[in-house]
């Protein structure tokens, strides 16, 4: 794993402490650059590189973990549209195909209306279509997107992560972790997935790469009392965040929900405002199976917002415009490789344009 600092237009350039009013929801027709402008951080050294090279370099890497996503699709509209009309059956046919690439029934016919407009019987080129895709699944995914942001003074700030076993929590907590260390911040690591032993291991190995501190108990501990202690020792010590990670064994999901439920109410114990986010972490991979971890986490949970991972190299990326459409909940940020530096801020318009232009 390469630990050299490649940055990359801040994942955490708004994970601050918000002494200014959340951002609004970038504006769909806005440029990457002029959104990344448009939240300044003047604090820390790490986040300002909104522009330039390595801007266009993370846009590079986005663009090939979507390329399966986006062949297919280009493919398919290619097989669909060339030199044929606009007609009720090549909608079908797209209609259908946007379905399969996962982006969901709703957002499907969303955008086959809105191409339809104006262009009845014309005919039509894979690139008009490519274009229409691409400005209608930045119009569904800008209102959601929104990078993860420390809001209020709460020292610590509390993020409780959870997810289905293997989407990528303990990963992607070492990914905050190493972003949040990065800026200065003091970050307390609870090894929550009290079940297995490799997960307790797992997440102190991201300890010592991100220089954050470890709270862990033995294989099978009480993970709510875990969490208790863990909350207390950062209290103590002001850390600046405590990540808590969880387990996600979905075999037993009344178990689950309940030990998550456990959590959270010791949590309110120690400080009534905690947890200040609950991240639910999905897996692209999984595809439609993604949208049932949702319904199952949300509210039991009381998730706050998403976290998407293994975009890179899979043809399901779409998923995530059907999980948007669908639920509404922010998506704070997107994984792309197993490393420390793969998690970016989820962008609206760069997602939309690496699936449909490819
Ligand atoms: N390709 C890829 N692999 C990832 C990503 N995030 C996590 N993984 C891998 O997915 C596997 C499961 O991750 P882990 O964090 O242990 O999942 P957990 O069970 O939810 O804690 C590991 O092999 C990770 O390296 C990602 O964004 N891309
Ligand atoms: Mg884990």
């Amino acid at each position: 794993m390469s630990d050299k600092p490649e940055k990359r237009g801040g994942f955490f350039g708004a994970f601050r402490r918000a002494a200014m009013p959340a951002a609004p929801a970038p504006d769909p027709g806005e440029s990457p650059a002029a959104a990344a402008v448009q939240a300044p951080e003047a604090a820390a050294a790490t986040v300002a590189e909104p522009a330039g090279d390595k801007k266009q370099g993370w846009f590079q890497r986005l663009k090939a973990g979507l390329t399966k996503t986006s062949a297919r699709l280009s493919q398919d509209i290619a097989g669909i549209f060339t030199k044929r009309k606009l007609d009720a059956d090549t909608l079908e046919e797209l209609e259908d195909l946007l379905i399969q690439a996962d982006l969901g029934v709703d957002t499907a016919m969303r955008i086959t209306a809105a191409l339809a407009k104006g262009r009845h019987d014309k005919e039509i080129t894979p690139e008009e279509v490519r274009a229409v895709l691409a400005s209608e699944v930045e119009r569904a995914l800008a209102p959601v997107a929104r990078p993860l942001r420390i809001e209020g003074d709460h020292r610590p700030h509390v993020v409780l992560v959870v997810g289905v076993n293997g989407t990528g929590k303990t990963t992607t907590i070492g990914k905050i972790a190493h972003q949040l260390r990065r800026e200065g911040k003091t970050v307390l690591l609870a090894a929550g997935d009290t079940f297995r032993a490799a997960a307790i291991d797992q997440l102190k190995i991201w300890g010592e790469r991100t220089g954050a501190e470890v709270v862990a108990r033995a294989v099978g501990a009480d993970s709510a009392g875990l969490a208790f202690d863990a909350l207390t020792l950062a209290r103590d010590k002001r850390c600046d965040v405590l990540l808590i990670d969880t387990a996600g064994r979905l075999q037993n999901k009344q178990a689950l929900m309940d030990e998550l439920e456990k959590v959270l109410r010791v949590l309110r114990k120690v400080d009534p405002s905690a947890p200040h986010q609950v991240l639910l972490v999905l897996d692209a991979t999984t595809g439609q199976n993604a949208l049932n971890q949702v319904e199952v986490f949300k509210d039991k949970a009381g998730v706050t917002g998403l976290v998407m991972t293994k975009l890179d190299g899979t043809a399901r990326g779409g998923i995530l415009v059907a999980i948007s459409a669908k639920f509404g909940l922010p998506v704070h940020a997107i994984g792309v490789g197993e490393g420390i530096e793969d998690l970016s801020a989820f962008d609206a318009r760069e997602f939309a344009r690496a699936i449909a232009l490819g």
